[in-house]
């Protein structure tokens, strides 16, 4: 990915729920004007990809983007593609991906992302990295000055290894946390059978690209949702008066 630049710190204030779905309709339906007849697009996971799936199937069935196909980076971005009408491939198929659409649940000025918060970012990362642009989509209410002021990291685990990858999440100065099932008795289960680890940094996270590196080290990580120098561009949906503006 290239064309690198530093995005303005909109303010993260609190976004009520009806106007954050506004921005993510509206992010989403920027983002789709990106796709040219005949791309092989990265379909991100979340409620704004998914907004972004169903506007690309939008202009996919009104016959406006001709022989457009999509590479999910989870199952439900599978059965939304499905759904919506964008026909999909396999990762394992395509030897490009034009441009991926994912969203974050945190963006920094230098454009480090953090994801994970569905427990998808696995595939994200695979699949935003190999993108010639990877275009994160976010409202407003998700850019923050540092990274883990919010949301803690997720990383996804090797189910046989949690034991020894939570001493050394520890050791690293993070506060894991295994994630659980909302509904169910027992831990979050990611599409390829891993364990999530919700781990927070109490002294802040300074250098966002070396703690990946630190954390993707540890044997039995399959990936963490930091994603630093990845993401080409970051479009921002922020409320401005009555309009809404997206930069
Ligand atoms: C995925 O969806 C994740 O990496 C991130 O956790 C989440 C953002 O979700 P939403 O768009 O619903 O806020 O991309």
């Amino acid at each position: 990915p290239s064309q690198r630049k530093n995005i303005t710190l909109a303010s993260s204030q609190a976004t009520e729920p009806l106007l954050q779905n506004t921005l993510k309709r509206a992010v989403a339906k920027r983002a789709v004007e990106l796709v040219k007849p005949g791309m092989v697009i990265g379909l991100g996971t979340g409620s704004t990809a998914s907004l972004a799936i169903e506007e690309l199937g939008k202009l996919i069935q009104q016959g406006k983007l001709k022989d457009v196909v999509g590479v999910g980076t989870s199952y439900q971005s599978r059965v939304l593609a499905r759904q919506f009408g964008v026909k999909t491939v396999d990762l394992n198929d395509v030897i490009h991906i034009d441009i991926a659409f994912d969203g974050a649940d945190e963006v920094d000025p230098s454009m480090n992302i953090l994801k994970g918060g569905g427990a998808a970012h696995t595939m994200g990362k695979v699949i935003d990295t190999m993108a010639k642009k990877s275009v994160i989509l976010v409202d407003q209410s998700k850019v923050v000055f540092e990274l883990g002021q919010i949301f803690p990291v997720p990383v996804e685990v090797l189910p046989p290894a949690i034991s020894p990858v939570l001493r050394q999440l520890v050791a690293l100065g993070g506060v894991p946390e295994i994630r659980s099932a909302l509904r169910k008795d027992g831990p979050v289960i990611t599409d390829f059978g891993n364990m999530v680890v919700d781990v927070s940094f109490p002294e802040g996270i300074k250098d966002p690209a070396a703690l990946e590196k630190r954390i993707k080290l540890i044997p039995g990580v399959v990936e963490n949702g930091l994603v630093t120098g990845v993401a080409s561009s970051v479009l921002v949906a922020t409320q401005d008066g009555d309009d809404i503006t997206i930069v």
